[in-house]
């Protein structure tokens, strides 16, 4: 059975912050139907984001990618639902703009690979990793109200007619 409790930790980069993409981006995972559990703005140091991106160490890019996710705050999130890290990365679309589809974040809303304007994880053990990195006690337990509007038939179908 699929899990809808997964969760992803998406970020908003420092260019969507500053382009003033949060509320947009934001809206979409809303009405989706994704629950938000965890959301902070946060001024992340070298140090930080040397952990979060450490599998691109070896990257020609890697330096110019820290400074660019340090350069100004980031909107950090939790969402959870079923399916919520795939269904995440394809929302954001492509890792190169010029690759993803438009209805996708990246695909709608920027144009070059090194101001994608937002992360998502790649899998459910990055997410729980990442989401281990970003938030420690900080997490909201809340009920949904949507959730049985999301996931089960509300309203039995009737079988005489
Ligand atoms: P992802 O964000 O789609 O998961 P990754 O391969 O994990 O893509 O790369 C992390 C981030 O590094 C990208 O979102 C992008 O900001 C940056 N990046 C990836 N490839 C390049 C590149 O070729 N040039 C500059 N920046 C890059
Ligand atoms: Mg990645």
């Amino acid at each position: 059975m699929e899990d809808k409790k997964e969760q992803t930790f998406i970020a908003i980069k420092p260019d969507g912050v500053q382009r003033g993409l949060i509320g947009e981006i934001i809206k979409r995972f809303e009405m989706k139907g994704f629950k938000l559990v965890a959301m902070k703005m946060v001024h992340a140091s070298k140090e930080h984001l040397e952990k979060h991106y450490e599998d691109l160490k070896g990257k020609p890019f890697f330096p110019t990618l820290i400074k660019y996710m340090s350069s100004g705050p980031v909107v950090a999130m939790v969402w959870e639902g079923e399916g919520v890290v795939k269904t995440g990365r394809v929302m954001l679309g492509e890792t190169n703009p010029a690759n993803s589809k438009p209805g996708t974040i990246r695909g709608d809303f920027c144009i070059n690979v090194s101001k994608n304007i937002i992360h998502g994880s790649d899998s459910v053990e990055s997410a729980k990793k990442e989401i281990a990195l970003w938030f420690k006690d900080e997490m909201v337990k809340y009920d949904s109200c949507a959730f049985d509007w999301l996931y089960q038939a509300a309203v039995p179908i009737p079988t005489d007619q």
